[in-house]
């Protein structure tokens, strides 16, 4: 690393105290966009990097409600308005108890250049609340989303900021929030993403971050004449990402053998079938279970809840050819990494965002295996987001197979455009640099040619 570029890092932590989640996604930015700062002076001397990790708006707001036995609670909600030079502000909105904000801040970054790279016209935002939808009743989630939404709405819109599902947010919640956005604006507009399909929404939206995940999977695989057949692949997670990434991966003939949540992981020798992925499907979607059911169900599994006291997740220590992290950031460390690669794991894709912390990054990278950054692997979600908003403008739906084979399009020109900023910037294979230059370059162009706003 060279000294600018060591400085403007200290120089930005410096400004952001208490925000490593956000300071380790700008600073893979800023180290992978040197290069581009040396042969571009005018974006060093326009201070676009700066520009860029300073969000355009940032909006915190109380979000009271009442629970069922009638006492008062109060979360926090938050918007991130992060970036506009390429269209409204899009992303997800998180809800779970972990939620802060540095956590939104770094979904909010990484989204403006992942959103980029989808080539669709959507800028970066990123919100969500500490509120825990675990544990509590329909009426309670929600009289918790008609509150959020009753001050969110002042700041969004379809033009504006559209707004989608991320952990904790599915089609129930989407549903409340979009109820009471149409009940305040008295407007049946596409102000939200992930809508059900009666009501605006788009064919393949729940699928599209699963197999678009595994869709890039498959273009790095083609990459050296290799495919998913007869690979044996770890997912972590359960929900939305992680239940589709295994249905394409069973799809494109590999096969799945962990699933995991918060309380721990199953380890499925046998592999997880279609009726085992049905069963996942209803626990989690429907019941809303815990994960340890599976092993309860079928005997060839054997369930490890998590151990506090370990550096490293034992699940990520399973021999396998590929792996999959699909529940939340920095899920892998340098241990993990370690493990993986030491039990040949040659490609990981990360249907999570930035999942592997920097120190398991640095491996996957030094070691050439395949490991393609959350940013571009799992855009498949947002750019059918994107599709969505597009479908909603028309006032049309599109059929499955139209949606599928643009999901599919867009997701090869991604790998292709990470192979392409690659290879001009003289790291070809790494995809970490592909994907942060060729999604800088496309910002940086919009805001240099929008000048300084
Ligand atoms: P869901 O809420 O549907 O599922 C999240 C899964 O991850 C659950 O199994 C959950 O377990 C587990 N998980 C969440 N937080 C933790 C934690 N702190 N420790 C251990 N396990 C955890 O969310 P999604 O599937 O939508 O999101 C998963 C990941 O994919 C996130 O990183 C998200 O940002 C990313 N993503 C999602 C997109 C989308 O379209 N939904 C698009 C692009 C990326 P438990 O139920 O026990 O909490
Ligand atoms: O992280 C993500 O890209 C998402 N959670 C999806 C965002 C969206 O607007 O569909």
């Amino acid at each position: 690393m060279s000294d600018s570029t060591r400085e403007l890092i200290e120089q930005m932590k410096a400004q952001n105290p208490g925000e490593p989640e956000f300071m380790q996604a700008v600073a893979e930015v800023v180290e992978s966009c040197s290069a581009v700062l040396d042969r571009h002076p005018e974006y060093r001397e326009t201070r676009m990097i700066e520009r860029m990790a300073e969000p355009e708006r940032v909006i915190i707001f109380r979000v009271p409600w009442q629970d069922d036995h009638g006492d008062f609670q109060v979360n926090r909600g938050y918007r991130v308005e992060f970036n506009s030079a390429l269209g409204p502000y899009k992303g997800g909105l998180r809800f779970h108890p972990s939620v802060n904000l540095s956590i939104l801040k770094f979904l909010g970054f990484e989204q403006i250049f992942k959103n980029a790279l989808t080539t669709l016209p959507m800028g970066g935002g990123k919100g969500g609340s500490d509120f825990d939808p675990k544990g509590k009743s329909d009426s309670e989630v929600m009289r918790f989303c008609q509150s959020f939404m009753t001050e969110l709405a002042r700041h969004i819109g379809p033009d504006t900021d559209v707004p989608a599902g991320d952990i904790g947010v599915g089609a129930r919640e989407i549903g409340f929030m979009f109820g009471q956005y149409k009940r305040l604006r008295n407007e049946f507009t596409g102000v939200l993403t992930g809508k059900g399909l009666d009501w605006g929404g788009s064919l393949i939206r729940p699928e599209a971050t699963g197999y678009g995940c595994v869709y890039f999977a498959a273009e790095m695989l083609a990459t050296r004449n290799d495919d998913f057949h007869g690979k044996t692949c770890l997912v972590s997670g359960s929900g939305n990402v992680a239940q589709y990434t295994i249905e394409k991966i069973l799809d494109l003939g590999g096969t799945a053998v962990t699933v995991s949540d918060s309380g721990g992981f199953v380890h499925d020798e046998t592999g997880i079938d279609r009726e085992k992925l049905a069963f996942i499907k209803e626990l989690k979607n429907v019941r809303r279970g815990r994960i340890s059911e599976y092993a309860e169900k079928y005997p060839s599994a054997v369930y490890t809840p998590v151990d506090p006291d370990l550096d490293h997740n034992p699940m990520w220590d399973i021999k396998a050819d590929c792996a999959f992290p699909s529940a939340t950031q920095n899920e892998i460390n340098g241990t993990d990494a370690a493990n993986l690669l030491a039990n040949g794991v040659m490609l990981v894709s990360e249907g999570a965002n930035m999942p592997s912390d920097s120190a398991a990054v640095d491996q996957f990278v030094d070691a050439g295996i395949l490991y393609g950054p959350g940013k571009a692997a799992n855009a498949g979600g947002v750019a059918t987001s994107g599709l969505e908003m597009a479908q909603n403008s028309m006032r049309l739906n599109w059929p499955r197979d139209e949606v599928d084979a643009r999901l599919q399009t867009i997701m090869k020109n991604i790998h292709a455009a990470c192979i392409d900023a690659a290879d001009e910037y003289g790291t070809p294979g790494n995809y970490v640099n592909g994907a942060n230059i060729a999604g800088f370059l496309k910002v940086a162009g919009a805001m240099r040619d929008q000048g300084l706003v």
